[in-house]
């Protein structure tokens, strides 16, 4: 990935000790791919699932969105701090839900969003800062993950059933695949990018 050129910001460069580069694609030490987003796409039986208490947090540091990629639950709270002394403009490119842009000054209150209808996944950028880039899916269940350092991903809680997992990477697009669950067991499931 490239180096971002944060030099039309000296406050964003210098909180950086080094290059910050894009996490357009970010291949983990074990040769996994990070940031893919992974949820039950279909095969739940209809249910209402509550959204947790706690909100998910995106946070902006350093000019760089943090988490890159972001799951949330359907009507679950979404907290947006700015922890920059630079003002950003939040702007949600969603296309189910309603899109906004909001600016966010240094040190202003976070801002609390909600999502009311599942969408997988929108980007989420910054109009100030063009580097700017993160990923929100939300999910009308709590079944989702985002993989981390190791390339893997955990649902925990499914319910027995059959079900079709989607990965989504915001480069490498979606891929599906099918799992079944039993009674108190686990499943296993990989996917694989590239050739
Ligand atoms: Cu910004």
């Amino acid at each position: 990935m490239p180096v971002i050129d944060m030099s039309s910001n000296p406050q964003c460069e210098r909180q950086h000790p080094a290059p910050q580069r894009a996490e357009v694609v970010v291949v983990n030490p074990n040769g996994t791919l990070k940031n893919v987003f992974v949820w039950i796409k279909s095969g739940l039986a209809p249910a209402h699932w509550a959204p947790p208490a706690e909100p998910a947090r995106l946070d902006q540091h350093g000019c760089v969105y943090q988490p890159h990629v972001l799951g949330i639950m359907k009507d679950q709270r979404l907290e947006i701090l700015n922890s920059d002394p630079v003002n950003h403009n939040v702007h949600a490119e969603s296309v189910t839900n309603p899109a906004w842009n909001e600016s966010q000054p240094p040190r202003a209150e976070h801002k609390f969003k909600q999502f009311d209808t599942q969408e997988v996944l929108f980007p989420v950028t910054c109009s100030v800062h063009p580097w700017m880039r993160s990923y929100v899916g939300v999910s009308p269940h709590p079944f989702f993950a985002v993989t981390g350092d190791d390339g893997s991903f955990t649902l925990q809680g499914v319910p027995p059933g059959t079900y079709t997992i989607e990965a989504v990477h915001e480069k490498y697009g979606r891929k599906e695949g099918n799992v079944t669950v039993t009674p108190g067991g686990a499943a296993t499931l990989e996917f694989t990018y590239g050739s």
